[in-house]
C-alpha cells in the first residue's frame, strides 16, 4: 500500500538533472504542485519508508542470523514491498522538480532517488525476481563451504570447512599448498552464483534506467553531492596520492615473501600470488606481520596471544569497544543491544558471519552481528561496527531519509578512526600488551603492522567497484566477468591468481559485498577519511605529539566534536559535515601520509636498489 498520490501529476520540467526520470503522462488540467505539496510528500514518504524499512530489516535480521529457504523467501517478500514503494515514490517525486521546495525537502527528494543500491523496475514479476535473487545470492555466500576436491581424501561432509575455518588457514599457515587448497576451495563457492548475478545486473540496471540513471553504476556514483563523473575523478585523485606508498609496501613485502617461499614461486617484477598475503582476498596483510617484522627482539605487539592468555570472551571484547566510546562521552549501548546482538557463530545453523551493525527499527534498536573470535583483527572490527551503531544513534532524531552517513564513506570511517586510537599506549593501559615500544625501531614495527592493514587495503578498496561499474555499464560483458576481475587485481593490487582461472569461475562472488550487493568505494574513501578524522579529533583532544602516537581515549572534547558531525546524519551535503569535523571541505590523503611518515622513510631505505613494480 502506498499513501502517495503518485499518478496525479502536473506538468514538470526535467531541466534540473539531465538524467532525471521521465514523468508519466500528465492530465492536462491537474493543479501545479507547490513547495508545500513537496514538503508534505517527503513527510509521507519518510513515514511510509520507516514502516516498510522496519519490516524489511526485521526480516533481513532473521534471515541473516538463520539462513533457510523460508527466511530467504520472507525477506525477499518484504524487500519487494519496499522496492515497489520506492519505484512509485521516485516516479511520483518527479512532479516536484522546479517547485522551489525548501532545502531539506529538495535534499530528501534527491536522497529518495538514490535510496536503494538495488532499484527494481516497475514490472511486478521482475521486481519479485530481483528480490529473490538478492536473498539467494547472499544466502549462497553465507552457506559457502569447502569439502575438498571430488575424489580427494579430504572430501566428506564431516570435513567441510566454512569461511571462518578457511580464513584461519589463510591467516596462520605458511604452507604454500595448504594455502592454495584453502584459497581455491573458497573460490569454488561462487561458481554457481554467476547466472544469478548476471540476471541481477540486468534487472537492477533496468530499474536504474527507469528512474533516470544510465545504469546502476551511475546511480551508485550519484550519492556524493557532485556529478558522478566528478566523483570518479576525485577517487582517482586520492588513489594517485597514495599509490606510490602502496607500491613501496608491495615491494618490501614481496621481497620478504621471496625469502619465505622462494623466487620460483614469488618472482621478481611480477604480481604476488593472491593466496600468500594472509587474507582470503589479499585485502589486509596484517597477518603477515611475523614474516615481515622490521626489527626482531622489540617489545611484543601480539594482541592475539594476550586475548587468548586472558581467555577474553567475545562479550568482554565488545565491552572494551563500548568503553572507548563512553570514554569520549557517548552514552552506553542500550540493554537491548546486549540481548539482541549475535556475537558468536551459532553451532546449529547457517548464518551470515560477515560483520554488520544494525538499527533494526530506526529508533536506536542497535545490534551487531558477528562471529567473534579472540583476535586483534576482530577487536578492530568490533570498533568498526560500534562506530556504525554510535552513528546510527546520533542521528536517530532525524527523518529516515536523513538517517544515514553524510556519505557512505563516513559511515565506514567512524569506527576505524576510533580504532586508530588503539595505540600501544592504550593497549598497555587496558592490559593487552606489557611494554610500549619507545625507540625508532619500536615505532617502525608498530607502523608496519598498521600499514599492512590500512595501506595494503587501498587498491582493493578501489578495484571492486571499478569492476562492478564496468559490469553495470556493459563495458565488461558476462563472458569476461572473471578475466576483467583479474585484470583489475593485477593492475591495482599487483596480485595474481595462484592457479589459472576461467569463465567457469566467478571469483568476484567469493567476496561478500558482490553477492550481497554492497557498494565498496565507501571503504576506499573511509581509509582516507579516517586519518583526516583522527587528526582532527587529536587536535580537539589537545594532542601535540606525532599523529601516529595520538590516542583520543578519554577525551570528552574530541567526543563532542565527533558527535556534532554524527548528529548531522545525511541532512547536509557531505563537504559540510566534513568541514564540521576537519575544517576542510575536501578529502585528502595527506593526513594518512603524515601518519605513516616514519615507516615510509624506513621503507624507502629498505627497498633502495631493489626492482619494484609488477
Ligand atoms: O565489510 C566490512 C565491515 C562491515 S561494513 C566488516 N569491511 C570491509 C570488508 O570486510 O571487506 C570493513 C573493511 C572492509
Ligand atoms: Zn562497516
Amino acid at each position: 500500500m502506498t499513501t502517495l498520490p503518485v499518478l496525479q501529476l502536473a506538468a514538470v520540467l526535467l531541466a534540473a538533472t539531465p538524467s532525471a526520470p521521465a514523468a508519466p503522462p500528465q492530465p492536462a488540467a491537474a493543479a501545479k504542485p507547490t513547495a508545500a505539496d513537496a514538503k508534505a510528500f517527503v513527510g509521507e514518504a519518510n513515514a511510509e519508508l520507516k514502516k516498510l524499512w522496519i519490516r524489511w530489516s526485521t526480516a533481513e535480521w532473521i534471515k541473516s542470523t538463520y539462513i533457510t529457504d523460508d527466511t530467504e523467501r520472507n525477506a525477499a517478500a518484504l524487500n519487494e514491498d519496499q522496492m515497489a514503494y520506492l519505484t512509485d515514490a521516485i516516479r511520483g517525486a518527479v512532479r516536484f522538480q522546479g517547485v522551489g521546495a525548501d532545502p531539506d525537502t529538495e535534499r530528501m527528494l534527491m536522497l529518495l532517488r538514490i535510496a536503494s543500491p538495488l532499484p527494481a523496475p516497475s514490472d511486478a514479476a521482475q521486481r519479485a525476481e530481483l528480490a529473490q535473487l538478492a536473498a539467494k545470492l547472499e544466502g549462497m555466500y553465507g552457506k559457502g563451504k569447502w569439502c575438498g576436491a571430488p575424489g580427494s581424501a579430504a572430501r566428506g561432509a564431516e570435513k567441510c570447512r566454512d569461511l571462518q575455518d578457511l580464513e584461519q588457514v589463510m591467516a596462520k599457515s605458511r604452507d604454500y599448498d595448504a594455502l592454495l587448497d584453502a584459497w581455491t576451495g573458497w573460490h569454488t563457492i561462487s561458481r554457481d552464483m554467476r547466472p544469478l548475478y548476471e540476471r541481477m545486473v540486468t534487472i537492477s540496471n533496468a530499474g536504474a534506467r527507469e528512474i533516470g540513471f544510465r545504469d546502476l553504476g551511475d546511480l551508485w556514483r550519484s550519492g556524493y553531492d557532485m556529478p558522478p563523473d566528478a566523483f570518479e575523478a576525485d577517487t582517482d585523485r586520492l588513489w594517485a596520492q597514495v599509490k606510490p606508498f602502496y607500491e613501496e609496501l608491495h615491494c618490501y613485502v614481496r621481497s620478504k615473501l621471496q625469502k619465505a617461499y622462494g623466487k620460483a614461486r614469488v618472482p621478481d617484477g611480477k604480481p604476488i600470488p593472491a593466496h600468500l598475503l594472509g587474507n582470503m582476498w589479499a585485502q589486509d596483510w596484517a597477518n603477515l606481520y611475523p614474516l615481515v617484522e622490521p626489527y626482531h627482539g622489540q617489545p611484543s605487539l601480539d594482541v592475539d596471544a594476550a586475548l587468548r592468555r586472558q581467555k577474553t570472551d567475545p562479550i568482554k571484547m565488545v565491552k572494551l569497544g563500548e568503553a572507548f566510546f563512553t570514554s569520549l562521552g557517548f552514552e552506553p549501548l542500550p540493554k537491548t543491544f546486549w540481548e539482541r546482538s549475535q556475537f558468536t557463530k551459532p553451532r546449529d545453523r547457517d548464518v551470515v558471519c560477515h560483520a554488520s551493525a544494525w538499527d533494526v527499527t530506526y529508533s536506536a534498536d542497535l545490534r551487531i552481528k558477528m562471529c567473534i573470535r579472540p583476535t586483534e583483527e576482530d577487536l578492530v572490527t568490533i570498533h568498526h561496527e560500534l562506530g556504525h551503531n554510535f552513528y546510527q544513534r546520533a542521528y536517530v532524531h532525524l527523518p529516515v531519509l536523513f538517517q544515514n552517513g553524510a556519505n557512505d564513506g563516513f559511515h565506514e570511517a567512524i569506527g576505524d578512526a576510533i580504532a586508530l586510537s588503539i595505540t600501544p599506549g592504550y593497549l598497555k593501559q587496558v592490559g593487552l600488551i606489557q611494554t610500549v615500544p619507545k625507540d625508532e625501531k619500536g615505532v617502525v614495527n608498530v607502523q608496519m603492522k598498521r600499514a599492512l592493514e590500512k595501506v595494503a587495503f587501498l587498491p582493493f578498496g578501489k578495484l571492486i567497484d571499478q569492476w562492478r561499474w564496468d559490469v553495470f555499464s556493459g563495458k565488461t560483458p558476462a563472458s569476461r566477468y572473471n578475466a576483467a576481475w583479474w585484470e583489475l587485481r593485477r593492475k591495482y593490487q599487483g596480485v595474481d591468481a595462484p592457479v589459472s582461472r576461467s569463465e567457469a569461475d566467478f571469483d568476484p562472488g567469493a567476496k561478500y559485498h558482490v553477492p550481497a550487493n554492497v557498494p565498496y568505494t565507501r571503504y576506499f574513501l573511509a581509509h582516507v577519511y579516517q586519518f583526516q578524522f583522527h587528526k582532527a579529533l587529536c587536535e580537539a583532544a589537545g594532542w601535540k605529539g606525532p599523529l601516529h602516537e595520538c590516542s583520543i581515549y578519554g577525551s570528552k572534547a574530541a567526543g563532542k566534536k565527533l558527535d556534532a558531525m554524527l548528529a548531522m546524519g545525511a541532512s547536509r551535503p557531505w563537504p559540510e559535515a566534513y568541514a564540521a569535523l576537519t575544517g576542510s571541505r575536501q578529502a585528502d590523503a595527506s593526513a594518512m601520509l603524515e601518519y605513516f611518515a616514519p615507516l615510509r622513510a624506513w621503507l624507502r631505505k629498505q627497498i633502495a636498489g631493489q626492482s619494484c613494480g609488477w
